[in-house]
């Protein structure tokens, strides 16, 4: 059985994003992944509002076949008052998707924020840009100009140290801008805070451990599961990004236990995961390709994303297969899940990827409009890439079966 390359999708933001359908199609992806990001307040989708989005990329000739996200609301996160209706209306939606055939649903489950950045105009040797991570500006603004309650026992005494130093390199303009990368909302977030709504947001998980989390997460699971089955979608979680705790914050989608706790409830192959190594790349201890090895059979879409670590717990985003992931590995570990799946005669075979984010490059650097990390020359970059590591493996392996 031939290793075939994987499904090309690249996100779409909706008719607001600045990249066109036809860039993605430019950038040679046959398919879209997309949400109704008008609609990111836990409300439910209507099949209306699907189909409207649907109509736009299907006249394109693209399909779209995966959402990202359908945002789970904070209510269900800390297990508030709102919990059982806005697990209803999560319900609601995962059915009009279904109607709508739409039938991979990639989620997250991080407490107050998503994706978090510190900044978004990392200096490469390229002279391009990448993002980045630096713990200690984190850790400088969390201690320093948020002072949420008890934030010392977050840190070690040098983490507070080297954030001292820092901050006294930090102008006002300096500090104004790490808070708006950091709070005001990356793309794709749920919520937008400014400081005092920030700190009201952190004091609702106070108290609340991994443990609890864990459970709440669980709850909602048993909860959509059944119905993500019935109606033949699959689940898929997204990993934590960074994958550890922000801001004291439990996070409970970080490692391979973790995920190993979240397969087992429920125990069923509708509760799958969004393979993303940039996210899970962070941590030296995850290994990615034990991990595609161990959890294959339920990933139900793949993130390809590389990052630079650095000793300190910072990290930039890197060329696709430069950083720390050996890339090319993890992509044959995947290709060779697709071959199993092939020879189980499982239908869903073809894993759908897309190149997680890209530098701002060429052309995109003076653009007004960008969607940080979703700009279009950076991934169209990574996405060339990676389709040529996928083409040369699949060549590779033809060649050695007509071999043997
Ligand atoms: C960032 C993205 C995340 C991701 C969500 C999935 O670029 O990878 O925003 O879409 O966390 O729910």
């Amino acid at each position: 059985m031939d290793m075939e390359p994987m499904r090309e999708t690249l996100r779409w933001y909706g008719p607001d994003d600045p990249v066109s359908l036809d860039n993605v199609k430019q950038a040679g992806a046959t398919e879209v992944v997309s949400a109704l990001h008008h609609i990111y307040d836990g409300s439910a989708w209507s099949d209306a509002e699907i189909a409207a989005q649907k109509a736009l990329v299907d006249a394109s000739g693209l399909a779209w076949r995966i959402v990202e996200s359908v945002p789970v609301h904070n209510e269900i996160k800390i297990a508030g008052p709102g919990r059982a209706r806005y697990i209803g209306w999560y319900k609601d939606s995962i059915r009009a998707l279904a109607r709508q055939g739409i039938k991979t649903l990639c989620y997250n489950f991080m407490p107050v924020v998503d994706w978090t950045r510190t900044d978004l105009r990392y200096l490469m040797p390229s002279t391009g840009y990448a993002l980045r991570f630096d713990a200690v500006d984190f850790a400088a603004y969390d201690l320093f100009v948020l002072k949420r309650p008890r934030v010392t026992q977050d840190y070690s005494a040098a983490q507070i140290a080297a954030a001292e130093a820092r901050l006294k390199h930090l102008t006002e303009d300096d500090i104004a801008r790490i808070e708006r990368i950091l709070i005001a909302g990356l793309p794709a977030s749920e919520r937008k805070f400014d400081r005092a709504s920030f700190l009201d947001a952190l004091l609702e998980y106070e108290g609340m451990s991994g443990d609890d989390l864990r459970a709440n997460l669980a709850h909602f699971l048993h909860e959509i599961v059944p119905v993500a089955e019935d109606v033949g979608i699959k689940l898929c979680i997204h990993p934590d990004d960074p994958p550890f705790s922000l801001y004291g914050l439990p996070r409970v989608v970080s490692t391979a236990a973790d995920i190993r706790s979240i397969f087992a409830a429920p125990d069923s192959m509708t509760n799958g995961l969004t393979f993303c190594t940039g996210s899970f790349g962070v941590r030296a201890d995850n290994d990615l390709v034990a991990m595609v090895r161990e959890f294959g059979p339920r990933i139900h879409f793949v993130h390809l994303r590389n990052v630079t670590r650095e000793p300190d717990g910072s990290f930039h985003e890197a060329d696709h297969l430069g950083g720390s992931t050996n890339m090319p590995a993890v992509v044959i570990a995947l290709m060779r899940e697709q071959q199993r799946r092939k020879a189980e005669g499982r239908a869903d075979w073809h894993l759908p990827m897309r190149p997680d984010h890209g530098h701002l490059l060429a052309d995109d650097i003076g653009k007004t409009r960008i969607n940080p990390g979703y700009s279009l020359i950076g991934r169209l970059k990574g996405l060339a890439e990676l389709r040529g590591v996928m083409h040369g493996v699949a060549a590779m392996n033809a060649k050695q079966n007509q071999e043997s």
